[in-house]
């Protein structure tokens, strides 16, 4: 018999982190993928931790000669400012890694005859404003708005939530042996993501859990957006909480296969504000990068998630206030004393 599990790819990334403790938790068994190995701590608590690319297709095929995989958080991905510096690998890794992964759903489907879960973070890249006042103009943008990205990345996430949807529902729709696809795909828009535990790298919101980490080790910190800038961001218990809460939604109430998920939206200023009354030394100052700037300006300040809500009963548990005064602010001060 081979083991029931759940597979992470880009496991050893900001939110596999905190996926796998909160899954492990709740009695799952893990395989785990990346390029890069997890940390040892958190390898320990997997079924497998393996080291190697989504592109491999000869990894998967072993892989699944000892695992049957039953739900897939498929996390790897290159970041949008990353993608923009090679956007064939970034074509590679983020839509021809995604398709190995919808095609092992398909297979696993098949052969154990259960529904696969697919959870796919998708992003607000996927969104294009044409310029900085229509975004103050737009507000909170729904799923269909500005579904004109203009990054690799972005284009990236919102044909995967296409072909994922595709998967989900028409694929194979010519084969004289049509059945059900048995790919149960979800994906969630996310905003840009603060950790207090892990710092990211490659991404184009990152500039506010930047500033937050720099002051917390007492570096200087060169804010690559204009103080005017706004996004929306999340707290990462609440993104990973999203992803957990939509993968155990009953498939009936889904009216949607991409969801948005808010929780706040700040200024890169307000961010600064917030960062200095949790570290007054901190020395922040703004030197835009106008091409990264760009990219930001045609994100949405804010998105309407009232499909997540009415659906699978979203509700972020961190506003600002308490994301500052009670996750971040505090968690990171503790991370950096250690
Ligand atoms: P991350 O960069 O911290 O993690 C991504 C992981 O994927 C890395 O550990 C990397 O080594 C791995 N990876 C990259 N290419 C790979 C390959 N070819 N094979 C195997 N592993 C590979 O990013 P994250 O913040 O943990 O994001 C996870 C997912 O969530 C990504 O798909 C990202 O697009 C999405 N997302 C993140 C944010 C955010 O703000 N962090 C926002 C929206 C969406
Ligand atoms: C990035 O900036 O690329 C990510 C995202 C918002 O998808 N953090």
């Amino acid at each position: 018999m081979r083991k029931h599990v759940t597979l992470i790819t880009g496991a050893s990334g900001e939110i596999g982190h905190g996926l796998i403790e909160r899954l492990v938790a709740r009695g799952d068994d893990i395989v785990a993928v990346d390029l890069r190995p997890l940390d040892p701590p958190i390898a320990e608590r997997c079924a497998a931790s393996i080291v190697g690319d989504i592109l491999d297709e000869n990894l998967f095929s072993r892989l699944v000669s000892e695992f049957e995989i039953h739900a897939i958080y498929h996390l790897a991905a290159l970041l949008s400012t990353r993608s923009e510096y090679t956007p064939d690998t970034a074509h590679r890794v983020n839509v021809d890694g995604t398709l190995n992964l919808l095609r092992i759903a398909h297979e696993q489907a098949r052969w154990h005859g259960q529904p696969v879960r697919f959870l796919f973070p998708s992003s607000i890249a996927v969104y294009g404003l044409p310029s900085r006042a229509a975004k103050a103009k737009a507000g909170r943008v729904s799923e269909e708005q500005y579904n004109t990205p203009t990054t690799m990345y972005g284009c990236n996430k919102l044909y995967c939530e296409h072909v994922g949807r595709y998967y989900a529902l028409h694929f194979r729709q010519l084969a004289a042996d049509r059945a059900p696809t048995g790919v149960d795909f979800r994906a969630i828009r996310f905003p840009g993501l603060i950790s207090a535990i892990t710092q990211p790298s490659g991404g184009t919101s990152d500039f506010a859990p930047e500033m937050l980490h720099a002051a917390a080790k007492g570096d200087p910190c060169a804010c690559f957006v204009e103080e005017e800038a706004r996004l929306p961001f999340m707290a990462m218990p609440d993104a990973i909480d999203a992803l957990i809460h939509i993968s155990m939604a009953p498939a009936q109430r889904l009216t949607r296969r991409s969801y948005n998920v808010g929780a706040f939206s700040l200024s890169a200023g307000e961010v600064r504000d917030r960062t200095l009354r949790a570290f007054p030394k901190a020395d922040i100052s703004f030197s835009p990068d106008v091409a990264r700037a760009n990219i930001v300006a045609t994100w949405p300040a804010d998105v309407d998630d009232s499909a997540a809500r009415a659906d699978w009963d979203w509700k972020p548990a961190y506003d600002a206030d308490r994301a500052f005064d009670e996750y971040l602010a505090p968690t990171i001060r503790d991370f950096y004393r250690k």
